[in-house]
């Protein structure tokens, strides 16, 4: 099997209804990826085994979904030069804002890509990360261009 590309890395499996999307998104534009579980505060050796690793295993960018205090993107991203795009998961207490601060408040130097709170922030992650490899991947581009027009064909123009 060919190595992945993107990797999805969440901070926990409590985080993966909401990181699926990305990898079915992901799935639907024929990008390798694969998806682990790795915790800034549970498993700190696994991520910075992870981090100091994907560039030498192939990736070119990764997802990182974390929720609360969510230190998950932005530690991973300051142990890789690969682009890291961060998902505020949906936190129970307070609706994701709490993961939203604490990956969109990145210092000057070190960045994270931050997206919408969830799904929406999960699917947008995997469109970018997509996007970015498209730009040396003309079929993929071009699998990109189709997934965009299905879903403008998708929409209705009535609401009813
Ligand atoms: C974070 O704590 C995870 O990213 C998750 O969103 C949140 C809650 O984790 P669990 O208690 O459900 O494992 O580290």
């Amino acid at each position: 099997m060919a190595d992945p590309l993107i990797g999805i890395i969440m901070g926990s499996t409590s985080d993966w209804e909401t990181m699926r999307h990305a990898a079915e998104t992901l799935d639907a534009l024929g990008v390798l990826h694969e998806s682990r579980v790795v915790s800034a505060h549970r498993t700190p050796k696994r991520l910075y085994d992870y981090a100091h690793s994907a560039r030498d295993r192939g990736l070119k960018a990764i997802i990182a979904g974390a929720g609360g205090a969510a230190h998950l993107p932005g530690m991973a991203a300051s142990m890789t030069e690969l682009p890291v795009l961060g998902v505020p998961i949906e936190s129970k207490s307070l609706k994701g804002m709490d993961s939203l601060l604490s990956i969109v408040q990145m210092p000057a130097g070190i960045p994270v890509g931050t997206l919408a709170i969830g799904k929406a922030g999960a699917i947008n992650a995997a469109l970018l990360a997509a996007a970015m490899l498209a730009n040396g991947d003309e079929a993929l581009a071009a699998r990109l261009a189709e997934w965009r027009a299905k879903q403008t064909d998708s929409v209705p123009d009535r609401p009813e």
